[in-house]
């Protein structure tokens, strides 16, 4: 079938929007008609080329919401007309990782996700009759993308999906972060570095975790408005002060904070949020995505003297079993999605949404088909 696309035809060049043409769903896989996506960062990253697993042509996009409209042979938990909310981290139930019940990392169809390709190891995307890869299994720039049956969560079919389609990405990276990675507690003073729609996802989770400080820390300071609307206690412009942003916050926090997030991609600002953490248990949790060939350093005295490094990909989330009740929590008004839509746009208008980002205008832009 013939479809509208905003497709990557290489990195760094605008994203061009054309008809292409899509394949019917093979063999535990699913034909979706994508209604709304975001745009988060990560698109951008790729876009940059900066990516590792960047492939091109491909239809990006990761966190969107849509309706089933074709299921291939063996689907059995999803039919026409269910909504859905696609998945970068796939949820098979089956897999070491999913049995260990100490990842959500399912690995199932992870291998050729990352190379761009549907599980079989072939793309159900072609322009001009030549393929289009696939994008973190997800593909939402796409008015009709295919996924796998595990890289897709059932939701309310009364969920408003141009709202709770942000909980394919950016709300519940943060959201999760806070509850599932650091196990943020009652009092407990937290740091945020970088207020786009992860950092105030994650402010947003300490809210919710009753956490005593939220000091939130952007060079940016536009960002401060709505990080205090969120419910942040504390602004920290690194910029304003002439010492590295952890000793200013050592410095306000009488040793440092209980956690820090570190919500940018930056390995620098990576070190400076380990570093503000409190000497015998402060906890760091590396959010951001870093480009190819970026590493991290920091002395390592800085973990004999008892700081954590953590990661979190998807928030720890377990998308097919957890993603249901959080879209639940976002109806019930437990989770607010609103003040993350700051710009909305046609797919026509796309590269809109990337210079907004880019630019530092918006927190998410929902694009609609
Ligand atoms: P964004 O561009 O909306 O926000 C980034 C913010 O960081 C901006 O407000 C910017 O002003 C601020 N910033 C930039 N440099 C800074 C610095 N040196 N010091 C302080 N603040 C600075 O991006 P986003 O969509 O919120 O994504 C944030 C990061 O999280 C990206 O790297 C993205 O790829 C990553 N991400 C990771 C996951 C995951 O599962 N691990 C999920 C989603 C996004
Ligand atoms: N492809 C990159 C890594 C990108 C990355 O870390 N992605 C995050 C999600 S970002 C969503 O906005 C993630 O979930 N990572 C775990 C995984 O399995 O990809 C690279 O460096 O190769
Ligand atoms: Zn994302
Ligand atoms: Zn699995």
């Amino acid at each position: 079938m013939k479809s509208r696309a905003a497709v990557a035809f290489g990195p760094g060049q605008p994203l061009k929007i054309v008809e292409i043409d899509v394949a019917p769903p093979k063999k535990g896989e699913v034909l979706v008609k994508i209604t709304h996506t975001g745009v988060c960062h990560t698109d951008a990253f790729t876009l940059s080329g900066d990516d590792p697993e960047g492939v091109f042509p491909a239809v990006l996009g990761h966190e969107g919401g849509g309706i089933v409209v074709e299921v291939g042979e063996g689907v059995t938990s999803l039919k026409p007309g269910d909504h859905v909310i696609p998945l970068y981290t796939a949820e098979c139930g089956e897999c070491k990782f999913c049995k260990s019940g100490k990842t959500n990392l399912c690995q199932a169809v992870r291998a050729t996700q990352g190379k761009g390709l549907m599980p079989d190891g072939t793309t159900r995307f072609s322009y001009e009759g030549q393929p289009i890869y696939h994008y973190m299994g997800t593909s939402t720039f796409s008015e009709y993308t295919v996924c796998a049956e595990i890289s897709l969560a059932k939701v309310n079919p009364q969920a408003p999906l141009d709202k709770v389609c942000l909980l394919g990405c950016g709300v519940t990276t943060g959201i999760g972060a806070v509850h599932n990675t650091a196990k943020v507690k009652a009092g407990d003073t937290v740091a945020v570095f970088g207020l786009g729609g992860i950092g105030l996802a994650v402010i947003q989770g300490a809210v919710q975790a009753n956490a005593g400080r939220i000091i939130a820390v952007d060079t940016n300071p536009d960002k401060f408005t709505l990080a205090k609307e969120m419910g942040a206690t504390d602004f920290v412009n690194p910029n304003d002060f002439d010492k590295p942003v952890q000793d200013v916050i050592v410095d306000m926090t009488d040793g440092g904070v209980d956690f820090s997030f570190e919500c940018i991609g930056n390995v620098n600002v990576m070190r400076a949020a380990l570093e503000c953490c409190h000497k015998g248990w402060g906890e760091s949790v590396i959010i951001g995505v870093a480009g190819a060939g970026q590493e991290i350093r920091t002395r390592p005295f800085q973990l004999v003297t008892g700081r954590v490094w953590r990661g979190s990909a998807f928030g720890g989330v377990k998308g097919r079993s957890q993603l249901p009740g959080m879209v639940e929590d976002a109806m019930a008004g437990k989770i607010r999605l609103d003040p993350f839509i700051t710009h909305r746009l046609p797919l026509e208008q796309i590269n809109e949404a990337f210079d907004l980002m880019h630019e530092g205008k918006s927190i998410r832009t929902v694009i609609h088909f």
